[in-house]
């Protein structure tokens, strides 16, 4: 019986070297690509997540734990062919035009990976128009921005029109130090997460998965 107890606790502690051992080991033993994935790295990531949300884990850690996850699927993702590889929805992620910042917003795109969905990460200074061009190469379930200044944060609203003005039917979610619920209201959103795993919560509950 694989011990999948202990792969999650070093996912929890962001313990890399250990994660890339003891995924190798499971690999080794025969033990399922998707279980591993899901009993034993998804697993440890979704007690950060719950652990991140209660301010009982702090960003660096959680940055840790992400990255310890993220080495441990590269290990396995070589041995799942693309449409097993469990996905509960394509997310586009982006910094809105003119801005910078970009470590929430990676954050939040760890965060959703290891909720089980595909992201498709942008970058930051994204224009209303790559976003658009970016939905219909990708054609996303979710369209997600995220924007750290007060200027910039009404870029998000210029996207949302574009998208509405071509007819496009996806989810656009927001989120950033500045915005507020009130504020995707107003812009049209339709989901607002104060943060990753918030993030992750409001995506689910988008998809309904
Ligand atoms: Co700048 N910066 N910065 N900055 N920076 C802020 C945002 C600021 C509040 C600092 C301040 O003055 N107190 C201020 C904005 C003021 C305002 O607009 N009201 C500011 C400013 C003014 C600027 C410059 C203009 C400074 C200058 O050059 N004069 C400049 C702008 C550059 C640009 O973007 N064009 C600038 C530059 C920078 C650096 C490059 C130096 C650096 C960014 C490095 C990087 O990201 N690679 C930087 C940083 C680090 C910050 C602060 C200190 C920290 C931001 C951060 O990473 N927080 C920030 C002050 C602060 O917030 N305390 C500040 C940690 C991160 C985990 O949190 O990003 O909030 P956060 O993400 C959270 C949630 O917001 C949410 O989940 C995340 C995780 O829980 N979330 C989402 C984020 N995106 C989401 C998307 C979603 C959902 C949730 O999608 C649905």
């Amino acid at each position: 019986m694989a011990n999948f107890e202990a792969l999650n606790q070093s996912v929890i502690s962001g313990k890399e070297a250990q994660v890339k051992e003891q995924t190798k080991a499971m690999v080794e033993a025969g033990v399922s690509p998707l279980e591993i994935i899901n009993l034993g790295l998804i697993a440890g990531m979704n007690v950060v997540g719950a652990r991140f949300k209660n301010g009982d884990m702090f960003v660096p850690e959680v940055l840790m734990s992400a990255k310890s996850m993220a080495a441990g699927i590269e290990i396995v993702k070589p041995l799942i062919a693309d449409k097993d590889m469990p996905s509960k929805g394509k997310i586009l992620l982006g910094t809105v035009k003119g801005d910078l910042h970009d470590i929430g917003k990676n954050l939040v795109g760890m965060m959703l990976e290891s909720g089980g969905f595909k992201v498709i990460n942008l970058g930051i200074d994204i224009a209303p128009e790559k976003f658009l061009a970016a939905i219909k190469e990708h054609n996303p379930e979710i369209v997600a921005m995220s924007a750290l200044l007060t200027t910039t944060m009404l870029h998000m609203k210029d996207t949302i029109e574009l998208i509405k003005e071509e007819g496009i039917k996806v989810k656009c979610i927001v989120g950033g130090a500045p915005i507020s619920q009130d504020f995707a209201d107003e812009i049209g959103a339709d989901g607002f997460a104060p943060d990753a795993a918030s993030a992750v919560e409001l995506c689910l509950k988008l998809l309904q998965v």
